[in-house]
């Protein structure tokens, strides 16, 4: 069990008082708090060894050097990577689908197909999108049901022989629907299609293994794992990322460079060109040491407990409805109440501490999907409690009184 007084004392952020009341954080979903040990590591860096990498035979360099490798090995250790070079350091999710979604524009032909599904981030819509027009490839979209689900047996007819990539989230982040990603590796491998699973919403609550997955890509970001924002990683197979041409051009990247001919370097600075964000990686790491030191089955407990009684208790509210029905569920929950727009009840419960996101989430075909302008999103994390899920329930019936 965990000691959840103790995990808070962990996160200075929490123990404040918004709008005069005692602040509920319930938008993890958005961007998670940080850890004191996350936070010290950051300034730890930049007071003892701030140097430029991979560059200087000076001893801060070596020392700035060897600790963003290390910080590499600790994400290859954490989600399973065979190599260390599989792991690309990115700014996050969105950059480093972006890196696949350009990389593919040299591999697809018009007439192909790339399929992504209703449940999408607009992160994993839009650059597909952008593939398409560029190459004269075709979107294909994985519908969903009422309850959230992702319609498999209409994956399987999607799927053809001129299926080339296939970009699916792990974990929705609007509904939080748990995806069933290995039935959709397995079955995009059979039709001969690449598959690119979006981590975003996976990486705080589990941890992904990529060589049991199988899959050929896994994005993910730092800031929703109790790390810095403007990092993450973009794990990709060694035989994908030595076909893929680079994104982008510039120092760091390159073997020789003349003005006939430029070679690239090997994996994985081919993909991490210029100066990168050299104390978030490494700070990355120290937050993946902190969420492992809580350890993910103590996380999954919590969260799953969260989710079960944050249900039970808006259930209780008249009126209210949650999207995303689905047993496969993370610790989010997206609800309205009938007849009050999202945004009214989001910018009264703030007025009482209470930090939940108000809108389409960034996916906008989710809401179409439901024909509403969007929800509001509860999104919990392990150090969140059931006290917490109580006053937010307060709050909203509060809102609601005023609003009807
Ligand atoms: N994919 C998913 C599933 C996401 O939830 C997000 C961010 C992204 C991609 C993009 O991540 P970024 O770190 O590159 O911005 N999701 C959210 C959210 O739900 N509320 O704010 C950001």
């Amino acid at each position: 069990m965990l000691d959840i007084q103790k995990i808070r004392a962990d996160f200075p952020i929490l123990n404040q008082k918004v709008n005069g009341k005692p602040l509920v954080y319930f938008d993890n979903g958005a961007t998670s708090q940080k850890p004191q040990v996350v936070i010290d590591a950051i300034s730890k860096y930049y007071q003892e060894i701030n140097a430029n990498i991979h560059r200087g035979v000076h001893t801060l360099s070596q020392l700035a050097t060897d600790a963003y490798e290390v910080a590499r090995g600790k994400v290859q250790h954490h989600i399973n990577a065979k190599h260390a070079h599989e792991v690309l350091f990115t700014s996050g999710t969105t950059f480093g689908i972006n890196l696949v979604a350009n990389g593919f524009a040299a591999i697809l032909k018009p007439g192909e197909e790339v399929i992504v599904s209703h449940l999408e981030h607009h992160s994993n819509i839009v650059p597909w999108q952008m593939l398409c027009e560029k190459t004269g490839a075709t979107l294909k979209v994985i519908p969903m049901d009422e309850t959230g689900e992702l319609i498999m047996s209409e994956y399987d007819k999607l799927l053809s022989g001129k299926t080339k990539i296939v970009a699916v989230n792990h974990i929705s982040n609007a509904l939080g629907i748990i995806n069933p990603v290995k039935y959709m590796i397995d079955k995009a491998h059979e039709a001969g299609a690449a598959i690119l699973i979006d981590g975003a919403q996976s990486v705080p609550h589990l941890k992904p293994d990529v060589q049991a997955l199988d899959c050929d890509f896994y994005a993910f970001s730092g800031h929703k794992m109790c790390g810095p924002t403007g990092t993450g990683v973009l794990y990709g197979k060694e035989e994908w990322l030595h076909k893929l041409p680079p994104y982008q051009g510039g120092g760091e990247m390159i073997k020789e460079v003349s003005f006939e001919k430029t070679t690239y370097a090997d994996l994985p600075h081919k993909f991490e060109a210029g100066t990168p964000h050299i104390a978030g990686g490494i700070v990355l790491g120290a937050a993946i040491d902190y969420l492992n030191s809580v350890g993910f089955e103590n996380i999954q407990k919590q969260e799953l407990e969260l989710l079960a009684y944050a249900t039970e208790r808006l259930s209780e509210i008249e009126g209210l409805r949650i999207y995303g029905n689905s047993k496969n569920k993370t610790s989010v929950i997206s609800f309205n109440i009938e007849g009050i727009h999202p945004y009214d009840i989001g910018t009264i419960i703030d007025k009482l501490g209470i930090a939940v996101r108000t809108g389409h989430h960034c996916a906008q075909p989710i809401m179409n999907f439901f024909g509403i302008p969007g929800t509001i999103r509860a999104s919990f994390s392990f150090y969140n409690t059931k006290e917490e899920i109580d006053a937010l329930v307060e709050a909203v019936k509060k809102a609601k009184m005023m609003l009807s």
